[in-house]
């Protein structure tokens, strides 16, 4: 019997915890700008998945086991975030008239001697930073880890059967979080977490539709060969971030070819993109992977103030279906999109799709 979009129940994890992180700017060129990695952008797509009369916002309340976080993340990087996000609630209350504080690393760490000192010093964010776009408030980690933790409540609901198709609302994102650093506006790997949920059901594959490389989600699984990594991304010779992304990046010895970066030229737009999705598709199926993650930034789209891709709204859509077609269930991590009320749009096609 076919499925009708009524039968497919797609349950949706969202906290609002997520708005108490707002940074107020970064640096583009040595430009102060607005933080792009706003709020508003998951309240647009909590409000559009909302209104898809085949959601249900599923209440959550798990959190994540230390079992998975630390087979994600090293328990340096976990204190780190927390005791940043308690230094700055300590220097904003000795420091009123500042307004909130956002601490940024400062020094850089970049050869191995200047390391062990700076761990020591009052201040170590260079240590676990690859990049200056991921400041740390006082409620940063709350929200970092009310984002993870809406992760794994998605993929556990997946694996307990519950659905075969969650949506988790995470925020901040997670694909350049690797196992002991942040960057890119990301602090933990929601997506590792998910995946790393989902192992007890057997191998899988992340796919991270993001314009963006995830260098993060592609280094935690470097060695394994039970969760696959296929990335669709601009070319990093030209685009962020710059040192990984490469065609040539396969992964390590025994886990060869569990690693497949599929990298597009700058501007590319639906057809080179759909024909790239065939080739991720392909290898998703070659691995018999029994579940997917996919890591879902929409500044790919055409209307993207940060990027160079032109996909239309339908090829989000199409995405949807083309996933579908799997028959594997699906646990969706929101990551980039910097057009902020597309986030709302492109969600709610993409779970249009994947639910038919
Ligand atoms: C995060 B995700 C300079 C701009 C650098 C960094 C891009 C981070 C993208 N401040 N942009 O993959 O959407
Ligand atoms: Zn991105």
């Amino acid at each position: 019997m076919m499925k009708t979009l009524q039968e497919k129940r797609v349950l949706v994890y969202y906290s609002p915890v997520h708005s108490l992180h707002n940074p107020p700017h970064e640096h583009d060129r040595g430009f102060q700008v607005p933080y792009h990695e706003v709020p508003r952008r998951i309240e647009a797509a909590r409000e559009a998945l909302e209104d898809l009369a085949f959601t249900r916002l599923a209440p959550s309340q798990e959190t994540v086991p230390d079992s998975i976080l630390l087979a994600v993340h090293e328990a340096a990087l976990i204190n780190h975030l927390q005791q940043a996000s308690r230094s700055a609630a300590a220097w904003e209350a000795s420091h009123p008239e500042q307004g909130e504080t956002y601490l940024t690393p400062w020094i850089y760490p970049l050869k191995p001697y200047m390391r062990q000192g700076l761990l020591d010093s009052s201040d170590p964010s260079g240590c676990f930073a690859f990049d200056i776009d991921v400041p740390i408030g006082k409620h940063s980690w709350d929200a970092i880890w009310a984002s993870a933790n809406l992760a794994f409540s998605a993929a556990s609901a997946v694996l307990c059967g519950e659905t075969d198709l969650a949506y988790a609302l995470c925020r901040p994102p997670g694909h350049h979080a690797g196992p002991d650093y942040t960057g890119g506006y990301c602090y933990l790997n929601n997506a590792a977490i998910a995946a790393q949920t989902l192992l007890p059901l057997g191998k899988g594959a992340i796919l991270d539709i993001d314009y963006h490389h995830g260098n993060g989600t592609q280094d935690i699984f470097w060695q394994r060969d039970d969760v696959l990594y296929v990335s669709i991304h601009a070319d990093p010779t030209e685009e962020y971030p710059l040192f990984s992304g490469f065609v040539g990046e396969r992964g390590e010895e025994q886990a060869a070819g569990w690693n497949l970066n599929l990298p597009l030229p700058m501007g590319s737009g639906d057809a080179a993109y759909q024909l790239a999705l065939d080739v991720a598709l392909q290898a998703i199926r070659e691995k018999s992977a029994n579940w997917l993650v996919l890591s879902a930034g929409y500044d790919t789209c055409a209307d993207d103030p940060t990027s160079s891709f032109t996909l239309t709204d339908a090829m989000y859509t199409s995405i949807g279906e083309r996933l579908q077609d799997l028959q594997i269930p699906v646990v969706v991590v929101h990551e980039g999109g910097y057009a902020v009320e597309a986030n709302g749009r492109l969600a709610a096609r993409l779970v249009t799709g994947l639910a038919k």
